[in-house]
């Protein structure tokens, strides 16, 4: 019986010694202190001993099990510290490490030229205001010297909110002719609702989105930006006009550009004109932005008519301000074409498609 002890704890300290891992421990401790282990069937025959061997025998048998307890404890322990220790190394967090780039939006172009072109005007003592972009038949026609029925209404056909014919039975078609509601064609209505509320002199620009309904192609879109411009005093006349838009060229173009007057025709200036600059795409030689021509249309403008300062309330008979050598230039400027000329992007559809392979050059 003592042999067997000797043995069990023999094998004991070897299996005991190669256990390297929790699970291999427990193993071990099922073979010897399991209900089938080593040590049940050494405590059964215990059973079968004579009295005086059995008191011996048993005395050792409970040693050796107190002695594998305890050698089993001692190695869990240290078992445990090492795959604690072993994770720990696996989940150590390398500081040094470089982190995963977070992407970061930007300004879309025609914000960021919008920007830059408010400076400028801001430099030069322009004020900044706004005006709504459902706007008023009155504002965008009437007051601005196009009464219903002109055929300069042909040149800016819009999306209408409201029946144009007011035949519609929405709660729009209440409205009188003047009232209905159209997404505004252009940022000239800012004029008249600025000049309502404000005395001369006046030195304003309006940025805005403006819709027409039109076909699109690779300079014209049904929605844009424009920037409405009005200098208002006495003694403004068009050289003013064309030393502002040269400063503002040159400055946002950082280079002198090449611009000309064309006459043209709108119903709230007189004398008109369209400033074209020279395409800085294709440099003058002709492209498809320019339709051949080697300039491009940025703007209409001219002198306030006298009966936009009428329509305003700006009276020459009533006001004192308004008197002789009183006069005023107005312009409106599309800003997508002045960040096609700026960027040299080839088609104004770009803007407004959402192409992140587009707008990531910005
Ligand atoms: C007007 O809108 C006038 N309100 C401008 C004006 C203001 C004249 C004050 C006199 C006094 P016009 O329709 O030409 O004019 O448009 C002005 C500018 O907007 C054009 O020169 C062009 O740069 C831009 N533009 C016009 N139509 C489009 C379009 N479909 N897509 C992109 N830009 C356009």
């Amino acid at each position: 019986m003592l042999e067997d002890l000797a043995r069990i704890r023999a094998s004991f300290e070897k299996e005991l010694r190669e256990a390297a891992t929790l699970d291999a421990l427990e193993h071990v401790r099922v073979a010897y202190l399991g209900r089938k282990g080593a040590l049940a069937s050494v405590f059964d025959t215990l059973k079968t001993l004579p009295p005086e061997e059995r008191k011996h025998a048993g005395e050792e048998a409970n040693q050796l099990r107190r002695d594998i307890e305890t050698s089993l404890s001692e190695k869990r322990t240290l078992l445990e510290l090492t795959e604690r220790e072993s994770a720990l190394k696996k989940e150590r967090l390398d500081v040094t490490r470089p982190g995963v780039r977070q992407e970061r939006g930007h300004a879309h172009p025609l914000t960021k030229i919008t920007r830059e072109i408010i400076a400028i005007f801001s430099a030069m003592g322009f004020a900044v205001v706004e005006g709504p972009e459902a706007e008023t038949e009155y504002y965008n026609f009437d007051a601005l010297n196009i009464p219903p029925d002109h055929p300069a209404r042909d040149m800016w056909d819009t999306f209408w909110i409201s029946d144009p014919k007011g035949e519609d039975k929405t709660q729009n078609a209440k409205r009188k002719t003047g009232e209905r509601l159209l997404l505004r064609t252009h940022t000239s209505p800012v004029q008249i609702r600025y000049m309502e509320a404000h005395q001369p002199p006046i030195q304003i620009i309006a940025p805005g989105r403006v819709y027409r309904y039109e076909a699109t192609d690779a300079s014209h879109d049904i929605q844009f930006m424009q920037i409405e411009g009005l200098m208002a005093d006495k003694n403004i006349s068009v050289a003013n006009f064309k030393a502002v838009i040269q400063t503002f060229l040159s400055q946002l173009f950082e280079t002198k550009i090449e611009m000309r007057l064309r006459p043209s025709y709108f119903p709230f200036t007189e004398p008109s004109f369209e400033v074209d600059i020279s395409c800085t795409y294709c440099r003058g030689t002709g492209c498809s932005i320019c339709k051949q021509s080697g300039w491009l249309e940025l703007m209409g403008a001219g002198m306030v008519h006298p009966h936009v300062f009428k329509a305003a309330g700006w009276n020459p008979k009533t006001s004192k301000m308004i008197g002789d050598h009183f006069a005023g230039f107005a312009f409106g400027v599309g800003i997508d074409r002045l960040a096609m000329m700026k960027y040299k992007i080839p088609d104004i559809r770009l803007f407004r498609s959402g192409d992140l392979r587009f707008l990531k050059q910005f």
